[in-house]
């Protein structure tokens, strides 16, 4: 019997006992993934010789996120990304695509931000409503294009959004009106999108839950580096979900969800005569097919 323990305790016979206790209904991707699973977890708990007390200590956590999450706020995957997961799903992800003589623009992980229903603004016009007092704006502004052909691509989607100076995003802070600092623009007939936003600046996650716990736990900080968010659309090509950093900003080597590549950096110039921006920001996009 598999399931019984062994003079070393319970072993790969056990592991592959409770692996095989699938039944046939489970589809092939499933039975991969989960026997996978199960098999690293179990070797985890044997490499470290898990206590009752740690395996208690890391239900307790796991519920907890459970208990804080609601639609402004995903602990689940915050914790992930504390330990690299989303970072290395992405990486994943884009793998393939990151190969091609031409690869498109780098990706970089969603986060817990994002909102599905963000408005579509007029090319030109501004994302930020509430701009704050040390809040500087930028004129962001560039050409979604093909990576193969460097085809210019009109009617893109180029979804973007932001944190503002205190560290929060629109949903997370009363005193911001909705949908603040996000805004979808679609590309005119050359393939550009322009908007006002704010030059970003670093920005802690949320620390108050079981993802600051376990930042502090192992000895870490919860800062991530100045960035802003981009999905970017066109019919025809993949999806390109991205993070732009600015070059000059503090964490861009420690940031605390690991989300930061080579490629994504960028730099932020004076702009000259508009009264409504300090700063200029050109940043194009090239999609794969
Ligand atoms: C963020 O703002 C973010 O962009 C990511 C990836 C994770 C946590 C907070
Ligand atoms: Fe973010």
């Amino acid at each position: 019997m598999g399931s019984q323990p062994t003079s070393e305790g319970l072993g790969q016979e056990f592991t592959s006992h409770v692996i095989q206790a699938m039944g046939p209904n489970t589809s092939p991707r499933m039975r991969t993934v989960l026997s996978a699973l199960i098999q690293h977890v179990h070797d985890f708990a044997r490499e470290v010789n898990l206590t009752t007390d740690e395996w208690l200590a890391g239900v307790d956590m796991i519920n907890w996120a459970g208990r804080m999450s609601n639609e402004r706020r995903n602990e689940g995957q915050l914790l992930c990304d504390v330990i690299g997961l989303e970072s290395l799903v992405d990486d994943i992800t884009y793998r393939e695509a990151s190969k091609a003589d031409k690869p498109p623009t780098s990706s970089a992980i969603l986060g817990p931000f994002w909102r599905a229903d963000a408005p579509v603004r007029e090319n030109g016009s501004t994302i930020t409503f509430n701009t704050p007092k040390d809040g500087q704006v930028a004129y962001m502004h560039g050409q979604v294009t093909c990576a193969e052909t460097g085809k210019p691509l009109a009617n893109a989607s180029v979804d973007v959004w932001q944190a503002s100076t205190n560290g929060l995003y629109e949903q997370q802070d009363p005193d911001q009106i909705d949908c603040n600092l996000r805004g979808k623009f679609i590309t005119d007939a050359e393939g550009r999108y322009s908007f006002y936003c704010l030059r970003p600046t670093p920005y802690p996650i949320p620390f108050d839950g079981p993802a600051g716990k376990l930042l502090k736990l192992m000895d870490r900080h919860e800062y991530r580096p100045a960035h802003i968010h981009l999905i970017v659309e066109a019919e025809g090509y993949g999806s390109l979900t991205t993070q732009i950093f600015d070059k000059d900003s503090k964490y861009l080597e420690d940031d605390s969800v690991f989300a930061v590549k080579d490629g994504l950096t960028v730099e932020f110039k004076p702009r000259e005569g508009d009264a409504k921006a300090q700063w200029d920001l050109e940043y194009d996009v090239k999609l794969a097919r």
